[in-house]
């Protein structure tokens, strides 16, 4: 269902896709400078980006959070996009297996520090899959097979999933674009927001649909934690949309993460 900006959204957050207490990120090293990115947008400032890292944790925080800071792994300039080398669902951590072979080695110290939290852990060992791909609803993990996550990663997952009563569906991250979740969120229970470019392929069904408005696709990518909403700044059309539904919006910087493609949901693992 397509709602539309003057219909209200109700309903609290209630669900593990939602509703959290902890969160866990990890402090960009010197290298993040040299993060993988598939389009040149120019330097990434360092000290600004540490700045707006800060400002995601203090956010975090306000929504609730208790925050568990990793610190930097300056031989791999993506490590503070710590969502993508672990699903963590109620009880279960799944560590993924990052399609970028330069983003293989993130995934051990994670399972380290998720082994402090978690009593099961699951490894994927066939073929890749990185979290970014992957999206929690209340009632089933949707995962898009992209240039970073393939069948057999997606397969493996699904297997592990079953074992532990999860649903699984598996759908396509459109072209060109890095992660499934760069183009879209969970920001309440049974609702997504969207780009049109994925909305339209109708993998949504039976969910209620926000589409980002035109021009600010790159707002799609965005959290939901307890009651409030954690969105990149600069989307003027986006927030306003969501302000309408009754959302609580706290807005953080992003310009640097986004140079090395880097969004909202990346920077942190919720559970
Ligand atoms: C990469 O290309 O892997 C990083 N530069 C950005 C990862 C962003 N992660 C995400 O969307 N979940």
């Amino acid at each position: 269902m397509l709602i539309s900006a003057s219909d209200k959204i109700h309903g609290a957050a209630a669900t593990h896709a939602t509703k959290f207490t902890s969160a866990i990120t990890r402090s960009p090293a010197a290298s993040a400078v040299n993060g993988l990115r598939a389009h040149d947008m120019g330097e990434v400032d360092i000290d600004l980006l540490l700045a707006q890292h800060r400002d995601y944790i203090a956010a975090l925080h306000q929504a609730g959070a208790s925050v568990t800071k990793l610190s930097a792994l300056p031989d791999f300039p993506d490590a503070q996009f710590v969502e993508d080398t672990a699903l963590c669902l109620p009880d279960l951590a799944v560590m993924m297996r990052p399609g970028a072979e330069t983003r293989r080695g993130e995934v051990s110290p994670m399972r380290e520090a998720l082994s402090e939290v978690f009593d099961h852990i699951a490894d994927i060992t066939d073929g890749y899959i990185e979290a970014g791909d992957i999206l929690t609803t209340p009632s089933e993990v949707l995962v898009g097979l992209s240039a970073r996550t393939d069948e057999a990663g997606a397969n493996q997952l699904h297997a592990i999933l079953s074992e532990y009563g999860f649903e699984m569906r598996v759908l396509k991250t459109p072209p060109d674009v890095l992660h499934f979740k760069t183009d879209c969120s969970l920001i309440d229970d049974h609702c997504i927001l969207s780009t049109e470019r994925l909305a339209s392929s109708g993998c949504f069904e039976g969910y209620e649909i926000l589409l980002v408005p035109l021009g600010e696709e790159p707002a799609a990518n965005m959290i939901r934690y307890n009651d409030h909403i954690i969105m990149p700044a600069g989307y003027p059309k986006t927030e306003a949309m969501l302000k309408a539904q009754g959302f609580n919006i706290l807005t953080v910087g992003n310009s640097e993460c986004a140079k090395i493609d880097g969004g909202m949901s990346c920077l942190s693992l919720r559970f």
